[in-house]
């Protein structure tokens, strides 16, 4: 076998070195980089790279010259004490490059360690990103708090913990500083340690929140579901008619979503499945005929399109569509999910239709509930029903406000 030592400018250059004095077969069994030629103990020399190759004895070894290849000046190529080093026969080539093999990837996770324990600390992004990340929490934490405008005192910290306890729960930030404020207020300061004792209070201005918006609703045999697109309306309408029918009720499911594809088969399916007759109404005019010519029955459903409520166009036709019926009731649907920014713009963009009572679907997929008060007191109107799932008719829920109080408060 014959081990060689070689100095050049870069990999390429010692690579064609190598093959071009020990062969093709020849394999690279060590590389560093050194200095060389530098004065003051060889700091200032420029870097090399060298270059240990062997390969087996009888393997083609051509000097550079001999291949036509001129050693340049920049790299002091050739081999440096070529074949001193080295031993033998196969037997020993093989034994160095099966112990190269072992030992190359030890090496490479020695330098990784190397480079990560002289890195400098903090330098590692993702720490970088959690700390930013946590200053910026800290940030908001701090500015609610500033804006909930409580004390560093015994009052302060109990309506601090009072404030988390509502935020975690869904309750929308003005809300909740709101409730604070008025439990603090209540409870004598020298109770105000006792957590239950203000939950108790905290419960009690909720259900008078909850109460007034509760008053005044009145329930009409034409009830016209509008709301988002995909919150659950025609599914939460399947559910309603199949429960009037179960009661005795001579039910009629309208359905105006002539928009968007298979909606109208939706509708059909549903009614097929709890036995509920579905009609079709094309534009306001066709409506209003089509109520008028129902008027004797007991509850008649309307169905409309979801509708994007930043769609200013959309929303508008949607209100010609509902004034077209005189003595009608208007439910909005809301997801339970939503967050609470976009349910504000959703009432807000509703506000023009006068609806009167909220549903509020998926329950069931939030643990949540805030937004069941949120909507209520926001809107100042109650809600009709939840729904808690997908199957018809089993996943509807009447809900009276112990109910809303016991599902925001303890999920
Ligand atoms: N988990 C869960 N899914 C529900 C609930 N209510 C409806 N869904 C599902 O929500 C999806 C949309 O329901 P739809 O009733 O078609 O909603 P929509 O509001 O009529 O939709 P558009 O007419 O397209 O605006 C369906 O897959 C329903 O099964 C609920 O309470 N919980
Ligand atoms: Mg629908």
């Amino acid at each position: 076998m014959q081990v060689k030592t070689f100095e050049a400018v870069d990999m390429k250059q010692a690579l064609q070195l190598v093959k071009d004095e020990l062969g093709p077969r020849a394999v690279i069994v060590s590389s560093r980089s050194v200095r060389r030629d530098g004065g003051l103990f060889g700091l200032l020399g420029r870097r090399v790279l060298e270059i240990t190759a062997a390969t087996e004895s009888g393997a083609p070894a051509q000097t550079p010259e001999a291949r036509g290849v001129a050693p340049t000046a920049a790299a002091p190529a050739g081999p440096r004490g070529g074949g001193s080093r080295g031993g033998r026969g196969t037997g020993a080539y093989h034994d160095i490059w099966a112990v190269k093999q072992a030992v190359d990837p030890v090496l490479d996770e020695v330098r990784a360690l190397r480079e990560a324990v002289q890195a400098p600390v903090g330098s590692d992004t993702s720490t970088e990103d959690l700390r930013s990340d946590i200053v910026q929490i800290r940030t908001i934490l701090s500015s609610l708090v500033g804006q909930a405008g409580f004390g560093a005192d015994a009052e302060g910290a109990a309506a601090q913990r009072l404030y988390y306890f509502l935020l975690a729960r869904g309750i929308d930030e003005p809300l909740a500083r709101s409730l604070v404020q008025r439990v603090v207020a209540r409870v004598e300061t020298g109770a105000l340690a006792d957590l239950d004792r203000l939950k108790l209070n905290l419960a009690a201005e909720m259900r008078a929140d909850l109460s007034r918006a509760a008053r005044g609703a009145a329930p009409s045999p034409v009830q016209i579901f509008v709301g988002p697109t995909g919150v659950g309306k025609t599914t939460t309408i399947a559910k309603l008619a199949a429960r009037s029918q179960r009661d005795g009720g001579d039910a009629l499911i309208v359905t105006t979503d002539v928009h968007r594809v298979a909606a109208v088969e939706q509708m059909v399916r549903f009614g097929e499945l709890i036995s509920v007759p579905v009609e079709v109404a094309i534009g306001p005019e066709d409506l209003r005929r089509t109520i008028e010519r129902n008027a004797a029955r007991d509850q008649i459903f309307v169905d409309t399109a979801g509708r994007n409520h930043r769609d200013a166009a959309s929303m508008r036709a949607l209100q010609g569509l509902v004034s077209a019926v005189d003595d009608r009731e208007i439910l909005l649907v809301c997801s339970a999910t939503a967050r609470a920014t976009d349910s504000r713009e959703i009432l807000d963009a509703h506000a023009d239709l006068a609806w009167s009572r909220l549903v509020m679907t998926r329950l069931d997929e939030t643990r949540t509930h805030g937004e069941l008060f949120n909507n209520v007191v926001r809107s100042g109107r109650p809600i009709a029903c939840v729904t808690t799932g997908q199957s018809v008719p089993e996943h509807l829920e009447s809900i009276d406000v112990p109910g809303i109080l016991r599902k925001v408060l303890h999920g």
